[in-house]
């Protein structure tokens, strides 16, 4: 039974249990409304409890719902009819209060939170707008500023910054129930508040609407949701509530049945599912409590900031005494860099630091449970750590390597115990990347395996398992899709126009700006490797530029020129000079022509990985396309959106 009904005293407590998260599907809105005329119909009860079993308050409304034609009760209908209660209700949330779960809170007389829960509108995080009155009862209840943030970024807030929005009316501590029992006795002995509806709201003026607007179109970079989320809250605050509710109503179901919506439903469940492969769901993780980094660098400190965010003790092991210190160094920054922007106290920044076990000596890692080596991308360097961690570490301590384009049989080769030997693939900067590649060689046993996947479960961290190929999944693609946009280049497409292109498409930025910030040398020393190992690569105009001393912003040119100190690219006249007879113009290309040569080379390699069995999955490829090369989440990511256009075709 999705309702439970119980009783203390002449308070009713209404029990929501619906695993896992509580989302209101159709039994669950029926529940709820039945509960609502049994109470109301019940003399002895005075007030009633809402609250939930499980790990959280009502998550939302039913995702998995979207795809189907709306089944009565609807929400919205539910919500008002909690407005309308002979008693007050008062909602007790922990865990979060989320989308739906915040509206039928909002239909509620009063809300109290735990300390620790959160209560937020992310309804824009899937591509539609809230649809049971939160973008018309949010801004009556904590004005219309507060509303437009809640609602248009999505991002939940906590219960203390809750209170101080007026979001909820009350934060407890210790047993939310009883707490609210007891809030509930206090509420009957005072005048009841206007119910949420009833309350006045006051339009700003319309240039600061204006000024919301063109600020939300700069950040959403093509979503919609925002945008309409935006017009929604401007209807709530100049026109009457029944009005404004319609144009809610309307404005969900629209996007509901929108290609974004069912593109972020594809990104949200894909993400939902990455951590816990069924083929994994019999192979047992080992435990790791301590876990170490070999080196220093940016790749390194990331890695051990992103184990030590996690709360796990951290080695860092370097070469020489001088390369620790440059490597606490890095560490030290990134901390800082995380003070600077709100995320830790200067506190927290110095503990995680003054935590960490730093040396040249091996035999620091004898007792670790995790070893991650981000050294240098040179085979013969990382043998030989390897060769070191072989010898020193327990015949059972997992062995990863951070590699990102060398063959990880080939690191691997001669280690005793092979099957606790995995490449691990983070994201630069490794502490704020979502992504992490996950790869196996055959010898890796499915615990090894299964261990990665708990570790990024552990990390936060979205695990996508690749096979072993030049540059597993996403460099892998990133490759084609820089030979394509050279390739239209050399057809006489301007670079700058491609970069247009692709920013127009959704991506924070095009592929020859975002060359210029990584560095044009990296990719073109692993062709120069490739050569002189005797292999047939054809040049890349990017050798042409780097060969040029063109390697990228570092060096004030690249792709384009750059001012000293100015991040801002300027179309080069040189670099036109150092291709011209590379060139064999064709015919000029539309925006829309671009974006669809470079997707269509993403899909191809996704398609080739997948046959390849490289990829288990299309939406492995869309989650590495999305979180770790800027794929737009919107558009669901090259593969969900190939497969879209496709079926459009089709009908
Ligand atoms: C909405 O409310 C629209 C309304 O305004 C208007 C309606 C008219 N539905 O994330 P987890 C599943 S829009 C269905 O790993 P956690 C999830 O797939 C909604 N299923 O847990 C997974 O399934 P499985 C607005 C859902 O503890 C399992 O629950 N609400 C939903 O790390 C566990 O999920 C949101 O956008 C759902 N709404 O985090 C909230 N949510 O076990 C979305 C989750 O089979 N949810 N599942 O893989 C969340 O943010 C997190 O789930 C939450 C818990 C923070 C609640």
């Amino acid at each position: 039974m999705a309702v439970n009904i119980d009783r203390d005293g002449d308070i009713a407590i209404v029990t929501v249990d619906n695993p896992p998260v509580n989302a209101l599907g159709q039994a669950l809105r029926q529940g709820l409304w039945d509960a609502v005329e049994g109470l109301d119909a019940d003399a002895s009860v005075r007030a009633v409890v809402l609250i939930c079993a499980g790990r959280t308050f009502i998550a939302g409304a039913d995702v998995t719902e979207f795809g189907k034609p709306p089944m009565p009760p609807h929400l919205p209908d539910l919500v008002g009819r909690l407005e309308q209660t002979a008693k007050p209700w008062v909602a007790a949330i922990h865990g979060s209060a989320l989308g739906g779960g915040f509206e039928v809170a909002m239909g509620c007389r009063f809300r109290v939170a735990l300390d620790s829960a959160l209560v937020g509108l992310p309804e824009v995080t899937l591509g539609i707008v809230p649809g049971a009155s939160g973008t018309v009862r949010t801004p009556r209840l904590a004005g219309v500023e507060a509303a437009v943030d809640l609602v248009t970024t999505g991002k939940p807030v906590k219960a203390a910054k809750a209170l101080a929005l007026g979001l909820v009316d009350k934060v407890v501590t210790g047993e939310l129930r009883a707490e609210a029992v007891t809030f509930a006795h206090d509420a009957l002995t005072r005048t009841l508040p206007q119910p949420i509806s009833a309350r006045p709201v006051t339009s700003p003026d319309p240039a600061w609407w204006d000024a919301q607007r063109q600020a939300i179109a700069k950040r959403a970079k093509g979503e919609v949701a925002p945008l309409r989320a935006l017009d929604c809250l401007r209807m709530a605050a100049e026109k009457p509530f029944a009005e404004a509710m319609a144009f809610e109503r309307a404005t969900f179901l629209d996007l509901r049945a929108s290609d974004q919506a069912a593109a972020l439903r594809h990104i949200f469940f894909a993400e939902r599912a990455a951590p816990r492969p069924a083929h994994l769901a019999d192979a047992k993780p080992r435990g790791v409590r301590s876990a170490a980094v070999i080196g220093g660098g940016t790749m390194g400190a990331g890695i051990a900031a992103a184990l030590r965010d996690a709360g796990l003790p951290v080695t860092l092991i370097e070469r020489d005494a001088e390369a620790v210190k440059r490597g606490l160094l890095n560490l030290r920054n990134i901390f800082d860099a995380a003070v600077k922007r709100g995320k830790l106290t200067e506190a927290e920044a110095q503990a995680r630091v003054k935590d960490v076990c730093a040396g040249s000596d091996y035999s620091l890692l004898a007792e670790t449970d995790l070893v991650i080596e981000a050294v240098f991308e040179d085979l013969a360097v990382k043998r030989a750590v390897f060769a070191r961690l072989g010898q020193t570490c327990r015949p059972d301590a997992i062995l990863a390597t951070n590699t990102s384009y060398l063959d990880p049989r080939l690191i691997a080769e001669g280690l005793p115990n092979p099957d606790r030997f995995i490449g691990l693939h983070f994201f630069s900067p490794a502490n704020v990347m979502k992504l992490l590649e996950i790869v196996p060689t055959p010898a890796t046993s499915p615990a090894t395996l299964a261990t990665g996947f708990a570790l990024a479960r552990s990390l936060g961290k979205i695990p996508v398992q690749s096979g072993i190929c030049d540059g597993f999944i996403g460099n892998r693609i990133l490759t084609r899709y820089r030979a394509e946009a050279e390739m239209l280049v050399r057809q006489g497409t301007p670079i700058a126009a491609i970069d247009a292109a692709m920013r127009g498409y959704g991506f924070a930025m095009g592929p020859f700006e975002a060359q210029d910030l990584g560095g044009l040398d990296i990719a073109y020393l692993q062709r120069e490797a490739a050569r002189s190992a005797g292999q047939d690569v054809p040049e890349a105009l990017c050798d042409i530029l780097v060969r040029a001393g063109r390697k990228g912003q570092k060096t004030g040119a690249g792709w384009y020129d750059y001012a000293p100190g100015d991040r801002e690219p300027t179309p080069s006249e040189t670099v036109v000079a150092l291709l011209a007879n590379r060139l064999t113009p064709g015919p000029s290309l539309s925006a829309e022509d671009i974006a669809g040569r470079l997707t269509a080379a993403m899909v191809a390699e996704g398609k080739a990985i997948l046959a390849e069995g490289i990829a288990l999955r299309a939406s492995d490829i869309d989650l590495v396309e999305v979180h770790g090369y800027g794929y737009p989440r919107w558009r669901g990511g090259p593969m969900f959106e190939a497969e879209r256009m496709a079926s459009q075709r089709s009908v």
